[in-house]
């Protein structure tokens, strides 16, 4: 990573050179998009004017400002827009960053050898690098789409078109030279980015089309842009610079857990808890444990978080109580920002929703598993009433009922479009004083596990968060791989959840704890096979992600609770995906630990493949090598390891001394 050469040219654009690596941005400067008088206008302007450090340009009553700042190894930029006018304006997106046809973007020899990271909205998003060739696809419908991706952003469709959200890379091949832009600030803006190979690159915050009154002006976050030879690292030192601007909270330890839904989902019951419970206690040794979630299934309905339902007769206060007892801490699961359709929160409050156009409640899911309809609306975190309900809600969760552990799910519903009460929130805004206003109520020492969450503004609230996808007791399945599930890379799948589990690793301890989803080990209610489940406590280890088992405790054979005590045996490591770049699901992982070096090697293709690569570079020395999953030992020669054939979706971990 160096200084790029910033020059700014006689028409007040700039260009940024980096000259130790073959990345440049070249002809840069602001762009607006703004409604007046009903119509939508969209400035880039040609020519500004230098005065210092600042750029402007002037028309039509509105003035864009450019400002740089160097940072060690690139630029911090800014844009204003100010409204000189007569009459106000509502701003769409303000871009410090865009770059038309008539600019260029160098990475590398050409276009043809990039590799694009395309970080999605939310947890759930799919989330990894494209090709050239690749199109970035997404659920075609907005029922189904609404749960991955950006409203406000769909993905282009085009090959060699891409968007990514809050930060991006493009890395000429998998060994670079690189370039990485991300937003420094999202308390206030969503930002992300628009790249079209070969055409042009925007980095722009959403403001929703907030009010620019006259003498007034706006400022977009502060948008990183920096290069040099290796991507993953441009991406970890953007994380550390987000994560300190946004106070991240990185909790020393990551707790593990045990967690009721993926076993037995809105089935789930006290007496299943109190079941489970008991093997937990019985099986200490062999099912590390700090913490048991009532995951879904014990609310009267969404939105009613206070009110349980008939299998749970002792009531949720008193099943905190048990499971504290028997020496954990209780977690439990609710959607905060919805409510159904016949829930008393939306019965007694239909003031306190975010509304479309028409003035209609804005549907934040419909989801049969809840009952009929399977209607929820989104919650309007704008409203006074509606936060203080928040606060209250999550105090009687934690103080009143002992739960310390909340899992907060759906996130994204506080910041889907609508109209809210507070005219002049941002969606972004929204869903910062929605998250705000649990952790006041649940106060600082408890854990808030964010899920369904658009990633910037929960930095900072949240412990941990969900970074990707569910996974569930199979791969992946025909609604997933279709075109409706939006091309095999969104929505419920173990495929998926470990997809994001590796191309968001560089998130973790830098944004917050990453939560890679549940394992699952067991032999019964499962469709995964024995490799898939290796690679699922592989991965999940050496990633260092918290380990959360969603298993009937007391079925799970010994060669399972072997693995998962495996899984647990790779943790504490500081992951690197140094394929990052290579391919939609990368394979090779490497973790450094005190001395020791892990290295996970993968098969992630549909038939089985052959796999050898070079690890004397990751610092294994020659010789014999453990292999922690399957237990047993490899032989390193001449820096390399022949792992021989891997099944399909498996995976082996070698763990090593280092040389140096
Ligand atoms: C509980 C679950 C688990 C899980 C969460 C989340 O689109 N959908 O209908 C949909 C349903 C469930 C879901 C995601 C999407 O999973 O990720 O861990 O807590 O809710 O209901």
């Amino acid at each position: 990573m160096a200084a790029p050469n910033v020059k700014i040219r006689a028409d007040g654009r700039v260009d940024l050179t980096w000259g130790d690596v073959a990345v440049a941005v070249e002809g840069l400067g602001p762009q607006v998009t703004y409604v007046s008088g009903g119509t939508t206008v969209t400035w880039r302007p040609r020519r500004l004017v230098r005065d210092g450090d600042t750029m402007t340009a002037e028309r039509g009553g509105l003035a864009l400002v450019l400002r740089g700042e160097a940072v060690d190894d690139g630029v911090v930029l800014s844009a204003v827009v100010r409204n000189d006018g007569h009459e106000p304006v509502e701003v769409v997106s303000l871009a410090p960053l865009a770059v038309g046809p008539d600019g260029r973007t160098v990475v590398g020899p050409g276009t043809g050898s990039w590799s694009v990271y395309r970080n999605g909205f939310q947890s759930w998003s799919g989330t990894g690098s494209f090709r050239r060739g690749d199109r970035d696809r997404e659920p075609p419908i907005e029922i189904l789409s609404m749960t991955a991706v950006n409203a406000a952003h769909p993905a282009p469709r085009r090959r060699g078109a891409y968007r990514s959200e809050l930060v991006t890379a493009i890395s000429s091949g998998v060994e670079g030279p690189a370039l990485c832009l991300g937003f420094l600030d999202e308390t206030r803006t969503f930002g992300g980015f628009d790249i079209t190979c070969g055409r042009s690159l925007v980095g722009a915050c959403d403001l929703d089309g907030v009010r620019l009154e006259p003498g007034a002006g706006i400022e977009s976050a502060p948008l990183m842009v920096a290069a040099g030879r290796d991507g993953v690292r441009l991406l970890e030192a953007w994380a550390d610079r987000f994560g300190e601007a946004m106070g991240a909270r990185v909790p020393q330890r990551a707790p593990a857990g045990w967690c009721s839904w993926y076993y037995y989902f809105t089935k789930v019951s006290e007496s299943a808890v109190v079941d489970n419970l008991e093997a937990l206690v019985q099986r200490k040794a062999d099912v590390p444990c700090d913490y048991v979630m009532v995951d879904d299934g014990h609310q009267r309905d969404i939105g009613d978080w206070l009110d349980t339902n008939a299998k749970f007769p002792s009531g949720m206060a008193a099943l905190a109580g048990r499971i504290r007892d028997a020496g954990f801490d209780a977690g439990i699961w609710t959607a905060p920002f919805l409510a159904g359709s016949r829930s008393r929160l939306f019965r007694e409050h239909p003031n306190w929703f975010v509304r479309t156009d028409r003035g209609k409640p804005r549907v934040g899911i419909v989801n049969p598993a809840w009952g009929t309809p399977g209607t929820c609306y989104a919650l309007d975190t704008t409203h006074p009433d509606a936060l203080a309900w928040l606060e209250s809600t999550a105090a009687t969760l934690v103080h009143e009922w002992g739960y310390h552990v909340l899992k907060l799910d759906f996130l994204y519903a506080a910041a889907l479009p609508g109209r809210r009460h507070d005219l002049d929130a941002t969606r972004a805004e929204s869903l910062r004083r929605g998250l705000e206003a649990v952790r006041r109520g649940a106060g600082d020492d408890a854990f808030l596990l964010g899920c369904g969450c658009p990633l910037g503004p929960a930095v900072g609230v949240v412990d941990a968060m969900r970074i990707g996808a569910d996974v569930a007791p199979y791969w992946t399945n025909a609604a997933m791989r279709s075109r409706w599930g939006g091309g095999d890379r969104h929505g419920p799948a173990t495929k998926n959840g470990v997809r994001n589990t590796l191309t968001r690793a560089f998130m973790h301890r830098r944004l917050w704890l990453n939560d890679p989803d549940c394992l699952m080990v067991r032999t019964d209610r499962t469709r995964l096979t024995e490799a898939e489940v290796r690679t699922l406590a592989g991965v999940f280890g050496i990633t260092d992600g918290m380990l959360v088992l969603s298993d009937r405790v007391d079925t799970i054979p010994a060669d399972r609770l072997r693995l998962l005590r495996r899984a647990h045996d790779l943790l504490g490591g500081e992951a690197r995906v140094v394929d990052l770049f290579a391919a939609d699901l990368p394979e090779t992982v490497v973790a450094n630990r005190g001395r020791d070096v892990l290295v996970a090697v993968l098969n992630l293709a549909d038939e089985p493949r052959g796999r050898s690569l070079d690890v004397g570079r990751f610092g294994v020395p020659d010789g014999p090598v453990e292999e922690v999953l399957c237990g047993g030992s490899v032989t390193v020669a001449g820096g390399r390891v022949d792992l021989g054939e891997l099944a399909p979706h498996d995976c082996r971990v070698l763990s090593a001394r280092t040389a140096r």
